[in-house]
């Protein structure tokens, strides 16, 4: 990449400037793609008991698909009543704790959402007592609260200079236990209020999505792995380790994307965000360029070069970390 910069840089200011040449020179630049799946990468895993459940098996599932890791579990281990986000009452702590900032400040590579059953328990339980205005009244606040969280995870960049990889776990359905009378009304708020919303939220941000409720269920005896209706500490954590190698697939492919030489905002997309960057900037030289990332060939020109490198890279999606 470097060798192929300073041969535009030096082309660039020759006098007798051939665009045909210029865009060759782009496109090889934008073709020489590298993958950053060699570094070290921190993945936070942040919902509650069945986050810390399966991130202890975190770790081992990422070194056994290469990846070097460093897993951070912020797990509340029950939010029921104070909800996920914002001050959120930590079970192990008694204490007020805000999971989305302190997600941020482990400066993640990749962060895992997943709401746990205690996010729905508040609206099963309206439900069993037949009250659906209630039920639907708390989901809308966890709308609001959890859209925070999300614009969170979105406006973050990272020490890389790159926005985290954010997946979204789909909510896992319960099964019939003697202890929980709340199976059906849980699996109500699963599967028609929760997880909808968080399929659509991971489109509205691009995010990932890892549909672990539908997963779970192509899985041959998956309600053994179940110990207590809702964790997955049967068998010796057979559903953890399970889980856990869905997601260490789904990181180990995002990671090995390629750097898109056109995504000037560092958003894993090349899109009209991008051209947007480039053309306020179009034109200008030197000190005048005021956002230097629309020059991304950075020969202090925004032109042509530039123009070809995002356009050869339109609509495609690339590494975020
Ligand atoms: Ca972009
Ligand atoms: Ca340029």
């Amino acid at each position: 990449m470097v060798r192929f910069a300073v041969h535009l840089t030096a082309f660039a200011s020759r006098k007798s400037f051939h665009w045909k040449e210029a865009c060759l020179l782009a496109l090889l630049t934008c073709t020489l793609t590298f993958t950053n799946a060699s570094a070290q990468i921190t993945v936070v895993a942040t919902g509650d008991s069945l986050t810390n459940g399966y991130s202890s098996y975190l770790g081992d599932a990422l070194a056994e698909a290469g990846l070097t890791n460093e897993v951070v579990t912020l797990a509340s281990g029950g939010c029921d009543s104070a909800r996920y986000v914002g001050r959120t009452l930590d079970y192990y702590t008694g204490t007020y704790r805000d999971f989305a900032t302190e997600t941020i400040t482990h400066d993640p590579d990749v962060i895992i959402f997943m709401l746990g059953t205690n996010d729905a328990y508040r609206m099963a339980s309206y439900l069993a007592s037949d009250n659906l205005a209630a039920c639907i009244g708390a989901f809308d606040t966890y709308c609001n609260d959890i859209s925070n969280v999300f614009d969170i995870f979105d406006a973050t960049i990272n020490s890389n200079g790159r926005r985290p990889t954010v997946i979204i776990s789909t909510l896992l359905p319960a099964v019939p236990h003697e202890s929980n009378t709340l199976v059906t009304e849980f699996n109500w708020v699963i599967d028609t209020l929760l997880n909808p919303w968080l399929e659509y939220q991971a489109g509205e941000h691009r995010f990932l999505l890892k549909d672990m409720n539908v997963l779970i269920q192509q899985q041959e005896n998956w309600q053994g792995f179940y110990s207590d209706s809702f964790h997955l500490r049967a068998n010796n954590g057979a559903g953890y380790q399970w889980m856990v190698g869905e997601f260490a697939d789904t990181i180990a492919a995002a990671v090995s994307m390629p750097v898109l030489a056109g995504d000037l905002n560092t958003d894993g997309f090349v899109d009209i965000i991008d051209l947007n960057i480039l053309l306020i900037e179009w034109s200008k030289s030197g000190a005048a360029i005021t956002d230097p990332r629309a020059d991304t060939n950075n020969d202090g020109i925004v032109g042509i070069i530039d123009l070809n490198i995002v356009l050869i890279d339109w609509g495609k999606t690339g590494y975020k970390p």
